[in-house]
């Protein structure tokens, strides 16, 4: 038999380094996004860490959706946060004292074992279980992976689609900044403006303790984000009463691209999957017909609490459509995440790259900042006012490499690299130099290295 001698990684190369992150983030079910900031299990991390993951160890990839999953609610839902019931409370705000999931969720199906938030984040979940499953299609099916997970990650689209299609046009809303995962970015102060902050001494901040306060939210927003949860709470957390209501790009392109691998999921299962097919094309119209803007040749959030479409300046809004709310008018890097769906017409794929690469997103950056770099409230180092991230970075490099632009992905794709290990792995970095902001040893940007290595 012949041997082949693999030699495996350098003994101090990016591959290593970035592995050693997700060790030291492993909590034996699941790994926390970063040691000292997030201390829990969070939603979209997850998903974003099992995708790395699946190159160091498939098991552990699957384990950690598979724990996920486990705290789905009756209702579909997938909560933001599984809660470690090791952690001290006051490690991170807002704990599970503050959601009550198991007694204020009761209606909503909350689990009774374990403590959750009551809101959700972004659907990249079912991508995430197929690229699991394809790391290791042995042990997948061994563990019978796929079929445990199908029914969970259907009912969460099914929740989606139904009990958040609150513009009734066949969309997702998300109903806190937290759910879209870009906390609190620019995208966000005029739907925000709304709500009534929360008295900053009803609540105390943890993350202060462990971030610069200059690259973090202020306590304006945190106000504001503590009421909306809040009032969602003691509401039972029932969908349709919120302050907030927003359809988002970003959110819905990963639904859609999560609803194209369950098509996938449903054939290794045996069915047709036509029906899943159908709907993620069909749904990739309904993107366009909602959130797409040909003259500015990007994708817009739509706030669906407000009450004209003020596209092309003229109230357009029909009787029928009297919920369909107004397009915000922020260029947020998540009007460029739907350059991930396969479907797309040629010209907005072509628009998207051309806006990728000119003046709001482009211009002498290393990495895509997370906010227009000629708008008002851009800052290169308050969170998602700005500065790059690596998962944003991540989508958009499998976007331009579904779409034949293999230079502009490659491109990117080193940047990434480059900037990923100088960092430290941070948790986001300045776009116009790289340097670290935030934590460094963050999971998703360790984990979504080792995919791009693979
Ligand atoms: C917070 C965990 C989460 C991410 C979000 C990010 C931040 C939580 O951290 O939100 O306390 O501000 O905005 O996208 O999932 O990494």
């Amino acid at each position: 038999r012949e041997v082949v001698y693999d030699p495996g990684p350098a003994p101090d190369s990016p591959h290593l380094r970035a592995a050693r992150v997700l060790e030291g983030n492993w909590t034996g079910t699941s790994t926390v996004p970063s040691r000292g900031l997030y201390p829990h299990q969070w939603s979209w991390d997850s998903g974003f860490i099992a995708i790395g993951l699946r190159h160091l160890s498939p098991l552990r990839a699957q384990t950690e959706l598979e724990t996920l999953l486990a705290a789905q609610w009756g209702d579909g839902r997938i909560p933001h946060i599984v809660f470690n019931p090791s952690v001290p409370l006051d490690a991170y705000f807002p704990s599970p004292d503050f959601w009550r999931s198991s007694t204020a969720g009761r209606a909503a199906g909350a689990p009774r074992t374990v403590q959750t938030s009551g809101i959700v984040q972004p659907p990249v979940h079912a991508l995430a279980a197929w690229l699991v499953h394809c790391a290791d299609p042995g042990l997948s099916r061994a563990r019978g992976f796929l079929a445990g997970v199908y029914p969970r990650l259907a009912a969460w689209h099914r929740y989606l689609l139904h009990r958040r299609d609150l513009g009734g046009g066949g969309l997702a809303s998300v109903v806190h900044p937290w759910e879209q995962g870009m906390d609190n970015s620019p995208c966000w102060d005029a739907p925000l403006a709304r709500v009534t902050p929360a008295p900053a001494r009803s609540f105390r901040r943890a993350d202060l303790a462990h971030g610069a306060p200059e690259d973090r939210p202020t306590d304006l927003d945190y106000g504001r984000y503590v009421r909306l949860a809040t009032d969602y709470r003691d509401r039972g957390y029932a969908d349709g009463g919120s302050a907030f209501a927003v359809e988002d790009p970003a959110f819905n392109a990963l639904l859609i691209a999560s609803e194209h691998s369950l098509a996938r999921i449903a054939r290794e299962l045996g069915a047709t999957g036509t029906a899943r097919q159908a709907r993620a094309e069909r749904l990739t119209g309904v993107l366009i017909d909602r959130l797409w803007d040909p003259a500015e040749g990007m994708f817009f959030c739509r706030d669906i609490r407000n009450g004209r479409d003020i596209r092309n300046g003229q109230d357009t809004r029909s009787s029928q459509d009297a919920r369909s709310g107004d397009l915000i008018p922020e260029r947020s890097v998540s009007g460029l995440v739907p350059l991930l769906l396969p479907t797309l017409p040629r010209a907005v794929v072509a628009a998207l790259v051309r806006t990728l690469a000119g003046p709001h997103f482009g211009a002498g950056t290393r990495l895509v900042p997370s906010y227009d770099l000629l708008g008002e409230a851009f800052d290169p180092h308050r969170y998602w006012r700005g500065p790059a991230w690596f998962n944003t970075s991540w989508l958009l490099e499998r976007g331009l490499r579904v779409h034949g632009e293999t230079e502009r992905a490659g491109a990117l794709r080193e940047a990434m690299l480059d900037t990923a290990d100088t960092s430290g792995f941070a948790e986001y970095v300045d776009p116009y130099t790289g340097a670290a902001c935030g934590a460094t040893g963050f999971s998703w940007t360790a984990a979504l290295t080792l995919d791009l290595l693979e």
